[in-house]
């Protein structure tokens, strides 16, 4: 036997002995996330990402991603649903296409305030839509604040439906949006968020709507001058982790990654209600007219038509609408 080979046996014997002595191999957790560096969310993916690998011991090694670089929202539900992706900070609005159930979150003033959101969502109401998620692929751990989203535009201060006649609204990428800009008598187009800022600019649309921490960490406000205050959603966020990445950890592991997704969502929603402030500032400084709505009456009441739509075609979901409304 030459050298060479001699060589060879001892190498590949050694190859073996690191391959046999090696831990399992970990799970490699990719998550998305729509919004940039300094956001709420932001701060709290990173803080989840933080703790799951330190807790898991390497047995998960988790990174995200910022700033949508990983995709649009939809596909972003879509590839998680897959496990394509492992984790991500999804909002309630895009969800509905795919989880019907998770459209109720999205009816316009189905909730009074955060703290009614907060109530239902942390309750057992909030279960039920965790469940529905579930049997989608999805994980929801915990629930985000969104803050609650107003029209901003453009061209003038809107103080009544009619102010919104003719004028094109972007909404996120569920009908239900599209219905609720029609019948407040505005033109909608649903368009993915990154696409917004531009088509703001060029005259595309004329506005759109969003929370005050979005508005302006997308640079909407450089454009849209005009924030007239409706309230219309309060949309909750999930922090949801695909069903089957779930499913693969150990019971002990899912309580650490559990963990891990309550204490995100605690750092989110302190630092939301910070933000919001904030962000409102910020806007106010640069010269955007923020006007209060007086009569909000008006838009709510505009939309029993959609109300009356949606529970026509969901009349399975018309116990968890109610529910809601009587949740106080
Ligand atoms: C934000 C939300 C994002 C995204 C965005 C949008 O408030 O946090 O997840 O839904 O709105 O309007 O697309």
């Amino acid at each position: 036997m030459n050298m060479l080979s001699n060589i060879r046996r001892v190498s590949l014997a050694a190859v073996a002995a690191t391959a046999f002595a090696m831990p399992a191999l970990a799970d490699n957790w990719r998550g998305w996330n729509i919004h940039p560096e300094g956001y709420p969310n932001t701060v709290a993916m990173d803080q989840f990402v933080a703790e799951v690998n330190e807790k898991t011991e390497g047995r998960v090694t988790a990174e995200v991603f910022h700033s949508g670089t990983l995709g649009s929202q939809p596909d972003a539900i879509e590839q998680t649903r897959n496990n394509a992706l492992q984790f991500a900070n999804f909002n309630m609005g895009p969800m509905g296409e795919i989880v019907p159930a998770t459209n109720v979150l999205s009816l316009p003033f189905i909730f009074t305030d955060i703290d009614h959101m907060h109530k239902v969502m942390d309750g057992e109401i909030g279960q039920q839509f965790s469940d529905a998620l579930a049997a989608e692929g999805l994980v929801a751990l915990s629930w985000f604040d969104s803050g609650s989203r107003s029209f901003y535009n453009t061209k003038k201060a809107i103080t009544q439906p009619a102010d919104m006649d003719g004028m094109k609204f972007r909404v996120m990428n569920n009908s239900l949006f599209v219905d609720m800009v029609d019948s407040l008598g505005g033109n909608a187009t649903p368009m993915a968020y990154s696409e917004v800022f531009q088509a703001l600019k060029t005259g595309v649309i004329d506005g759109a709507e969003n929370n005050y921490p979005s508005f302006e960490s997308s640079n909407h406000y450089e454009v849209a001058k005009f924030y007239s205050i409706t309230d219309h959603l309060i949309i909750p966020e999930c922090l949801c982790v695909s069903t089957e990445a779930w499913e693969a950890l150990s019971d002990a592991d899912k309580e650490v990654v559990r963990q891990a997704a309550i204490n995100a969502a605690a750092t989110q929603r302190e630092l939301w209600a910070a933000r919001e402030l904030e962000s409102r500032a910020k806007v106010e400084a640069s010269g955007v007219t923020v006007n209060e709505v007086q009569d909000k009456g008006a838009f709510q009441a505009a939309m029993a038509p959609v109300y009356e739509g949606f529970l026509a075609n969901n009349p399975d979901l018309k116990g968890l609408v109610e529910a809601i409304q009587a949740t106080n």
